[in-house]
């Protein structure tokens, strides 16, 4: 007899992220039409502070309660509008699932049922079939196929609007390039924070930590936090450069200036144009063991772009955060045009699993690195772990080895190494 994996219930919650903010929260049941057997599967909605202007639209309430931010409306969006939509459904036929939400909402950037409301569905769906299944999730996201551990890209000094501190640069991040494998390199990466912390509470800064977990002490300019994040390394007995590089999110949009095409550096008390930004990467380049800038240009300067690819796309990765919102359609824009080589993937940019793996797939096919990511704001799921290993992506962003919302993420990636080791 054919057995399917029936939809018998939605629900949908109103939790807290990491920011003592509200976000949604999904459980979906279902149930083995044969062996009448009950699973269940439940997932949590990110947030991001630096949001791109092209990503889908969020559903918040705007009344007092939880100052405008609370998630009653996605929610009963999810219990009224989409759940009697899929009741009854095959949980397994996952595209088919996130068709028929597309369908119901009925709009281009999701504003009609939410892109949190959304995704909320979409991932608890992927979950619940995996747990039904009795398959770990990247396996039954990635199939046979899935088998690389991602280079953690770890954010260990914040800045931008992740702090409230001084550095105008939103993310500084270490790449271990010379670990053996996952855990080792996420060792190296927790040394070299520690050491980190030592160093910055020596020379008296602040060790307080910003939204992703890394520190953020009022420092002047990049090249200050790039020296410290140097010594940290030293400290730690590695070498920059040969065991760990740098990435860096600038989140250029949040220091573009429209009416003057100017970016605003306030903390440096500067203003540069496009080209002058490029130059600034190009020094930075040359004296930091840097390979990969995430936004270095704002969302919609798509010849700015081309331009920052031309003169530097043969030497670090480009990635398009803002830029490319994990939408198929602008990454295909964005790949005719020759901007960028990599692609940001934030599963609550664009609000499906299905879409976020379309994006995937259409730049990995295209010889663009997909690298995933979390937001700002996060709750202890740790679905982009699975996601991660599912398209064997590489690299994956995801905070310091701080705060227990990116911690979740790194101890997920050691159970799924774990588990791998045991099948090969
Ligand atoms: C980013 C993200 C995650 P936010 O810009 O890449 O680090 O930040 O979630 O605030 O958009
Ligand atoms: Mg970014």
């Amino acid at each position: 007899m054919f057995a399917f994996m029936k939809i018998t219930d939605v629900i949908g919650r109103e939790i807290l992220d990491s920011r003592g903010n509200p976000t949604v929260e999904v459980q979906i049941t279902v149930e083995n039409t044969v062996s009448k057997r009950r699973y269940a599967g439940m997932a949590s909605v990110p947030s991001g502070a630096s949001t791109g202007r092209f990503e889908a639209i969020e559903l918040r309430d705007g009344e007092e309660r939880y100052l405008g931010l609370g998630v009653k409306r996605a929610i009963d969006n999810i219990e009224q509008k989409i759940k009697p939509i899929l009741l009854g459904k095959n949980v397994l036929e996952q595209t088919k699932i996130d068709r028929l939400l597309l369908s119901a909402d009925g709009t281009d950037n999701k504003s009609n049922l939410g892109a949190n409301a959304m995704l909320g569905v979409s991932l608890a769906c992927a979950r619940a079939a995996a747990n039904a299944l009795h398959i770990p999730l990247y396996r039954y996201i990635g199939g046979s196929h899935a088998y690389l551990l991602p280079t953690p890209m770890m954010n260990i000094m914040n800045g931008g609007k992740h702090a409230t501190n001084t550095v105008d640069f939103q993310e500084f991040m270490i790449m271990p390039v010379s670990s053996c494998c996952f855990s080792e390199g996420l060792r190296m990466c927790a040394e070299v924070y520690h050491k980190l912390k030592q160093i910055l509470a020596h020379k008296g800064y602040s060790t307080g930590v910003g939204d992703e977990g890394g520190f953020a002490p009022n420092l002047r300019d990049a090249r200050e936090v790039l020296d410290q994040i140097m010594e940290a390394i030293q400290a730690a007995n590695y070498k920059p450069g040969e065991d760990f590089r740098i990435a860096l999110d600038i989140a250029s949009s949040e220091l573009y200036d429209e009416t003057d095409g100017m970016y605003h550096f306030p903390g440096e008390n500067k203003l540069r144009d496009a080209s002058e930004m490029v130059s600034y990467y190009e020094q930075l380049i040359q004296d930091y063991p840097i390979c990969s800038i995430e936004d270095g240009l704002a969302e919609d300067d798509w010849e700015g772009w081309k331009m920052m690819t031309e003169r530097l796309g043969h030497i670090v990765q480009l990635v398009g955060d803002d830029l490319f919102v994990t939408n198929p359609k602008r990454l295909d824009a964005g790949i005719k045009l020759g901007v960028a080589n990599a692609v940001l993937v934030k599963v609550n940019q664009i609000g499906t699993v299905t879409e976020a793996m379309d994006t995937i797939e259409r730049a990995q096919k295209a010889g663009y690195k997909a690298v995933i990511s979390h937001r700002s704001g996060e709750t202890e799921d740790a679905f982009i772990a699975d996601l991660s290993v599912a398209v064997n992506a590489g690299q994956i962003k995801t905070g310091a080895p701080c705060r227990s919302e990116r911690v979740a993420k790194y101890n997920q990636l050691l159970r799924i190494e774990e588990d791998l080791r045991k099948e090969y």
